[in-house]
């Protein structure tokens, strides 16, 4: 099938399953075209199967915002009738599945009719599109998309709840690709990171206020208290400057490594022994999926979706949002013992295997030919 994937391609969730999906798509033989503003982080273009194409917007003085959904829409239009696409898949509802529908609706007039389905990812629902200014734009664009996904079902009800949605909201959670990781563990050089003593703790995101990265501090300054550790820190954002300066205050810097926004996640993780996830809203917490599937223990709140992921008592243990005593505690009960913490670990691994790709395509495959057959239904 050939298929159009719209996604934002930064460091980020809903960019990198996009991502991986398209990927994925592209390896099961299907023709993958990603129209976004930027080649996305993790896409190599390496396989003739995949394709990209940038959406530019020309800068105007008359324009204080430059439209880019519009042009998002346009080159919808001329990608989809140029590679005769079949199906658009959109990630994350703001704006794409409104840049999405316009498009379907401008195809229409010349007689095309393209399926479009629409994943939502968490903060499109939650934080952003939730807000009175785009709530009427996005709960349109939801209802007028022909399938609609979340990414767990705590974000499926989150958005029965705040929106008035008519149309079905199917799960179909994030996943990860098994076969990237190998079955034989090693200590993947964390000499490079810390002392042989030392106990490596990681905290990965976009350091936004949503991951309250105060809370990641005051953890590890508890942890770091009562055994030797040293802190991971990876990803950029606005949160980021204000941290390094509080472990400054609480004496840790030389403990804290921040390493910016990195293409090597999975190098980090393989040696990390503990993930910290306190957020105050996750739809799903794809980062302790990533964590998890490299053998990482994980540490976070209970907040939205990361339930679903993290099981307490097994892969981890969840805490209230806030209280990061609980989270020291809880983190130290799994690091203070080398068994405990082998078992955790071997956990996370066996857990994670639940969200293979391999389990996870098929799902998209059997949504995409549903989609597909009845894009003559939904002719709005
Ligand atoms: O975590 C973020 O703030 C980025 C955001 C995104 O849309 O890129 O992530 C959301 O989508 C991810 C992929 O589906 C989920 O794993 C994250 O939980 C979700 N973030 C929030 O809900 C805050």
């Amino acid at each position: 099938m050939k298929i159009a994937i719209v996604c934002y391609p930064t460091f980020g969730g809903s960019g990198v399953v996009a991502t991986e999906l398209g990927i994925a798509l592209a390896n099961r033989g299907h023709e993958v075209h990603f129209i976004t503003y930027k080649q996305p982080v993790r896409l190599e273009l390496l396989s003739s199967n995949i394709h990209f194409h940038e959406v530019n917007v020309p800068e105007y003085p008359l324009f204080h915002y430059q439209p880019y959904e519009l042009a998002l829409s346009s080159k919808l239009v001329d990608t989809i009738k140029l590679f005769d696409i079949e199906l658009l898949h959109v990630h994350y509802a703001i704006p794409h599945a409104y840049a999405g529908y316009m498009s379907k609706k401008i195809l229409a007039e010349e007689g095309i009719h393209i399926p479009m389905i629409t994943t939502l990812h968490g903060t499109d629902i939650t934080l952003v599109g939730n807000h009175p200014y785009y709530k009427p734009a996005v709960t349109f664009s939801i209802n007028k998309s022909d399938i609609v996904t979340s990414v767990s079902q705590n974000l499926k009800e989150r958005t029965l709840e705040l929106f008035d949605i008519k149309k079905e909201v199917e799960v179909i959670p994030n996943f990860i690709d098994k076969s990237k990781y190998s079955l034989n563990f090693t200590d993947c050089q964390r000499s490079l990171m810390a002392n042989e003593d030392e106990k490596i703790i990681t905290h990965i995101s976009n350091f936004r206020s949503v991951k309250r990265i105060p809370d990641v501090v005051h953890i590890f300054h508890k942890i770091q208290k009562e055994i030797p550790a040293k802190l991971i820190m990876v990803g950029e954002g606005p949160e980021k400057e204000k941290a390094e300066h509080l472990c400054d205050q609480l004496g840790i810097k030389d403990r804290v490594v921040f390493l910016g926004n990195s293409n090597e996640i999975d190098r980090i993780l393989c040696f990390s022994d503990m993930f910290l996830l306190p957020s105050e809203s996750e739809s799903f917490g794809l980062a302790a999926l990533e964590a998890m599937i490299n053998r990482v223990a994980v540490i976070s709140s209970n907040a939205g979706g990361i339930p679903e992921v993290n099981r307490h008592g097994v892969t981890g243990f969840l805490s209230d949002i806030g209280d990061v005593d609980d989270m020291a505690k809880n983190a130290l009960y799994i690091l203070k013992d080398d068994a405990i913490l082998e078992q955790f670990k071997k956990n996370a691994f066996e857990v994670a295997l639940e969200f293979d790709i391999l389990k996870v395509l098929p799902i998209y495959e059997a949504m995409y030919e549903k989609a597909y057959k009845g894009r003559f239904r939904n002719v709005y």
